[in-house]
């Protein structure tokens, strides 16, 4: 293969991998030339990599002036790479997750395919020393996004993917909008839509030894929501497939900021609050338990103890998460916390009326179901007092 090849790596604090990966990017592949897209790392990446520089013409660096995100920084790449002339673009990762061994074969892969995908979800591939949940989420994340998208990529979400920079034109880089997570969604599923041809080579993902991750939780949930937006007809309301010339206008970042961010917020709010009830009747449940079960309490005032105790986590965890964007996360409020409980008890309170008329007007074949209609009545009343009253949003 006589393509010229780039390899594009952005960094954020990667001192303590940067220097061991050119060089094993060098050793598997000789011919390559490095980018490294630096975002000011505080820590001094980009010093680093500039007095390498300096001595081998094959590195280059690409300084920007702050944290502008993982996807700013390959965007950046790829138009550096495309303008510089260079037929094959390989994003990587700093930390060692993406082992650069695997690059000798993903250039005899791209000889024939449009896009060619280091995969942790074909055969021979997989992760090593990440948390079970983790693995979980990146295998069932990927599964969703392909039913969803109906994208046969196995591994939808990973980084680690070689392009040809006429896939990369055909895409057109000014038309994607995704950050985090959804970005390589987003990429992969256009590449997909534009019939490009997409090769996956099975790779073994070990977490990274050394450094600090900056990949923040919810960007995960979030690309689980934000794949709903790639979707036509929702996609054209959300930006994802904007012409060039749309996308150039000044309104369009506002429009795609304002626009696409409420539904999704919305969904992530109600998740969010859906996941503190549940951690809260746990939490009732377990004092209850304890004081009724094992220590022989009384239960009504055991109740009464429980429904306080769980409805304060609550509000600290809608306070704190749920709803963090619109609260002072330093300012607690006892009114609040009245209110919320109120609000609380007024829920419990429709989800008994709703379960106690389905049971008396309707023959229902189980008596849960007039029970599980009650909860989600009594879950949505609260939802929308929280949102609405308690946690509503400040001018
Ligand atoms: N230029 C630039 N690079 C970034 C930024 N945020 C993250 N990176 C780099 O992007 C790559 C991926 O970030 P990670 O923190 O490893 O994200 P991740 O792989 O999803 O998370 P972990 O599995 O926890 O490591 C690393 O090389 C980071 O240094 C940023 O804002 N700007
Ligand atoms: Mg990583």
């Amino acid at each position: 293969m006589d393509e010229s090849l780039l390899v594009i790596i952005p960094t954020y604090n990667e001192l303590e991998n940067i220097v061991p990966l050119i060089e094993a990017v060098f050793a598997h592949a000789p011919q390559a030339h490095i980018l490294v897209v630096d975002d000011n790392s505080p820590d001094g990446t980009a010093t680093t990599v500039e007095a390498i520089a300096r001595e081998n013409s094959s590195l280059h660096i690409l300084k920007r002036p702050g944290k502008q995100g993982v996807a700013s920084a390959f965007l950046a790449g790829f138009s550096w790479g495309i303008n510089n002339g260079y037929e094959i673009l390989l994003a990587m990762d700093a930390d060692f997750s993406h082992d650069p061994k695997y690059i000798p074969a993903m250039l005899k892969e791209v000889e024939n395919a449009d896009l060619v995908i280091g995969s942790r979800n074909v055969k021979g591939g997989g992760i090593t020393n990440r948390s079970f949940i983790r693995n979980i989420l990146t295998k069932w994340g990927s599964l969703y996004c392909r039913l969803i998208l109906k994208c046969p990529v196995k591994d939808i979400t990973g980084g680690y993917n070689m392009w040809r920079k006429t896939t990369l034109e055909k895409i057109g880089l000014e038309s994607v909008v995704s950050r985090g997570y959804s970005f390589q969604i987003e990429m992969k599923y256009k590449a997909h839509r534009r019939q490009c041809s997409i090769a996956e080579i099975p790779i073994i993902f070990p977490n990274r030894a050394k450094g600090q991750s900056k990949m923040a939780g919810n960007f995960l949930l979030k690309a689980l929501m934000d794949v709903w937006k790639m979707k036509n007809p929702a996609a054209k309301r959300a930006g994802y497939l904007r012409s060039p010339e749309e996308l150039h206008s000044p309104d369009y970042s506002r429009a795609v900021r304002l626009g696409t961010n409420k539904k999704s917020r919305l969904i992530i709010e109600l998740l969010k609050f859906c996941i503190t009830g549940g951690l809260g009747t746990i939490t009732n449940l377990l004092i209850f338990f304890l004081l009724v079960d094992f220590l022989k309490l009384w239960e009504i005032p055991v109740s009464v103890i429980c429904f306080i105790v769980a409805g304060t986590q609550n509000y600290f965890l809608n306070h704190l998460w749920s709803f963090r964007e619109y609260t002072d996360k330093t300012r607690v409020s006892v009114k609040k916390w009245l209110m919320f409980l109120s609000g609380s008890l007024f829920g419990l309170g429709i989800n008994i009326t709703v379960m106690y008329l389905l049971v008396t007007n309707f023959e229902l074949p189980y008596k849960f179901i007039a029970q599980a209609c009650g909860i989600i009545a009594g879950m949505a009343v609260n939802f929308i007092i929280a949102k609405l009253i308690i946690f509503r949003r400040r001018h």
